[in-house]
């Protein structure tokens, strides 16, 4: 089925995600749910798949600037693969306040609140574990990053009075009278 992604009329702006796995973890159907809860909520998303380098995923996020990235992650290594990769793009300066998210199974605890806190001093703007409570969180996330996407003017579109300022190519001056260059 086709999809379109909303625009912003006042950014133009499409929604996209780079969706990843961590450079450690090879599981794969917590990316393929992540991306259609993306798709979802609107997203073109770029699913990067399992055991990503960190050098790829930050380059990827580099030349494609989405809108949100995205690390999901399961096999328990999360807490230190995902802190080493957000620190990677935060470097990046056109990355540096990108919106970034980790969640799943983080590390072997079910919720360790240390292992939140260092990945939220590591750079990422939220940190959600695996339950149907934090794909709710995660679900309000998205909603409150689109409309401020959507409501981030630079600047409104300007409507010229097309009466007064619009001349039809018809009506200049043409440069040589017809026939001059004959
Ligand atoms: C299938 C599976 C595998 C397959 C993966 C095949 C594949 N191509 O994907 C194979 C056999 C390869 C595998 C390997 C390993 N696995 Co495995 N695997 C599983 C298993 C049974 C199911 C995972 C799955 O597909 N779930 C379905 C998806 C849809 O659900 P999910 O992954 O949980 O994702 C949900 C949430 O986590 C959350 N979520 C995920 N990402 C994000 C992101 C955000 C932003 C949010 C909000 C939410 C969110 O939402 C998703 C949907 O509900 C789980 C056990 C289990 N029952 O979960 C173990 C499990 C994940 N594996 C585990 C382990 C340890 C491993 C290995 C390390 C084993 C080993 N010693 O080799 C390796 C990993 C090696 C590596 N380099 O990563 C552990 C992880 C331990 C932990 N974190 O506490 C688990 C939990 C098993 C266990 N109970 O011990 N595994």
């Amino acid at each position: 089925m086709a999809t379109t992604s909303p625009t912003s009329p006042w950014t133009g702006r499409e929604l996209t995600a780079i969706l990843s796995s961590t450079s450690s973890d090879s599981h794969m159907w917590n990316l393929t749910y992540m991306q259609l809860l993306l798709e979802e909520h609107g997203y073109r998303v770029t699913n990067l798949g399992a055991c990503v380098p960190t050098e790829v995923l930050a380059e990827r996020c580099a030349d494609d600037s989405p809108t949100l990235i995205v690390i999901s992650t399961v096999n328990g290594h999360g807490h230190l693969d995902g802190a080493h990769a957000v620190r990677r793009l935060r470097q990046i300066p056109s990355l540096a306040a990108t919106p970034t998210v980790i969640g799943g199974k983080l590390g072997i605890h079910s919720v360790d609140q240390d292992e939140v806190r260092h990945l939220r001093d590591a750079g990422f703007d939220a940190v959600f574990g695996d339950t149907a409570a934090d794909l709710d969180e995660f679900s309000v996330f998205l909603r409150d990053l689109a409309a401020d996407v959507q409501t981030t003017a630079v600047a409104p579109p300007v409507l010229l009075d097309a009466e007064a300022t619009f001349t039809p190519a018809a009506a200049l001056p043409l440069p040589h009278q017809p026939g001059e260059l004959a």
